[in-house]
Order: C-alpha cells, then sequence, then structure tokens
C-alpha cells in the first residue's frame, strides 16, 4: 500500500444508495454533518442547510478511506467541488429504477469527472425491476466511449459497496506504480 489515508466521493440520484453505502462501509458510526448553504445565487434561502454523510473504512493492511457522501440534489452541485477536493475517486451510484437513469448517469459522470478521473459507476436497485440488465449502462458507455468500471451494486450489501472501493484504490495504485 503506498498511500496511509485516502478519501472518496459517493455521487449520484437522490435515493440511489448514497447513504446506505457509506452506514454498511464504515468501521465508525456516519456522521452526518450539517453544511451552510453560502451560494446565494443558487439558493435565495440564504441558511439552507444540506447534508453530508462521513464515514471511514480501515482496510486489512492499515490504511484508512474517508467516505464522503455528497447530497444528490443538483440544486447543491456547487458542494461538489468541495467536497471532491483531495479525493482520489468517486463513486457514482444511479437508481435503476429511476425514470431517467441513462440522462442521470451523464448529468453524474460529467459533473464528477471535473474532479477527477477516477471514476467507478454502480447501479442500484436493480433488484426492484424486471429487467435487470446493466445492457443499456454498458451501451450508453459504450456509444460515448466511456470506460469507466461499471458494476451492479445493492448499496445495502458490504461486499458489493468495497468491490468499488477497492477498484478505485487498485487504479490509484496502478498509476503510482506506472509512474
Ligand atoms: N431495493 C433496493 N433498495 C436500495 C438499494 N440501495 C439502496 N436502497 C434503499 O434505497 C433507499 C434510499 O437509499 P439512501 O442510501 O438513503 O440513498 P441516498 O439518497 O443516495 O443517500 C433506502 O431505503 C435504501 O435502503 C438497492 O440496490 N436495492
Ligand atoms: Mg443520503
Amino acid at each position: 500500500m503506498l498511500l496511509q489515508k485516502y478519501k472518496i466521493v459517493f455521487g449520484g440520484t437522490m435515493g440511489a444508495g448514497k447513504s446506505s453505502a457509506i452506514q454498511i462501509l464504515s468501521d465508525i458510526p456516519v456522521v452526518s454533518t450539517e453544511a451552510v448553504n453560502t451560494d446565494i445565487a443558487a439558493h435565495t434561502k440564504a441558511l439552507t442547510t444540506v447534508g453530508i454523510d462521513y464515514g471511514e473504512i480501515v482496510l486489512d493492511d492499515g490504511a484508512t478511506i474517508g467516505l464522503y457522501g455528497t447530497p444528490g440534489q443538483e440544486r447543491f452541485n456547487f458542494m461538489w467541488s468541495i467536497v471532491c477536493k483531495g479525493a482520489i475517486g468517486t463513486v457514482v451510484l444511479i437508481d435503476h429504477s429511476g425514470p431517467n437513469r441513462l440522462k442521470d448517469l451523464e448529468f453524474y459522470l460529467n459533473s464528477f469527472k471535473e474532479y477527477g478521473e477516477n471514476i467507478v459507476i454502480g447501479i442500484t436497485h436493480l433488484d426492484e425491476e424486471k429487467e435487470q440488465q446493466l445492457k443499456i449502462y454498458r451501451d450508453w458507455l459504450n456509444i460515448n466511449k466511456h470506460n469507466y468500471p461499471l458494476f451492479s451494486v445493492d448499496a445495502r450489501q458490504k461486499d458489493d459497496v468495497l468491490l468499488m472501493v477497492e477498484t478505485l484504490i487498485a487504479n490509484v495504485e496502478v498509476e503510482l506504480l506506472s509512474q
């Protein structure tokens, strides 16, 4: 392990499972901070609060990972750049049962890749739909020439979430080793 402290961000649609993922993975009680909205232009109410989840997981080799959940609502996207500062990667979670799932994927990918290209995509709520296929996402990624790792996950399942986090870390280590 080359780095001892990592920061990973969870982004994506409301209800996709960001809070669940952090909750199931965290070794410490999850803290939900209230951040004050100072973006008056985006918000007429000066003192709107938005929730950011924070958890931590310690890997087998002793490395600690801070897990940050971003507020999903688009109107809070001014927060994302702040939360993503110094992050080694982002998990983008998309709710498969949502009406605009491909548009959501496009929106969140475009937003988060501004802050770093180390991104994995987790499609959640697949269990709730008869059509449980990842193909629509894979096709969309191919057409748009993206090759981010794509996972079918249940955000409530620790192994599912851990696999995405480990993929992000592996990407960073590969990059460091090749320097
Ligand atoms: N059926 C199903 N429910 C899920 C899945 N992932 C998360 N949930 C549930 O979806 C709801 C919203 O999840 P939450 O973590 O609050 O979403 P957030 O808005 O992204 O933080 C919760 O009741 C979760 O238990 C999934 O893959 N399948
Ligand atoms: Mg949440």
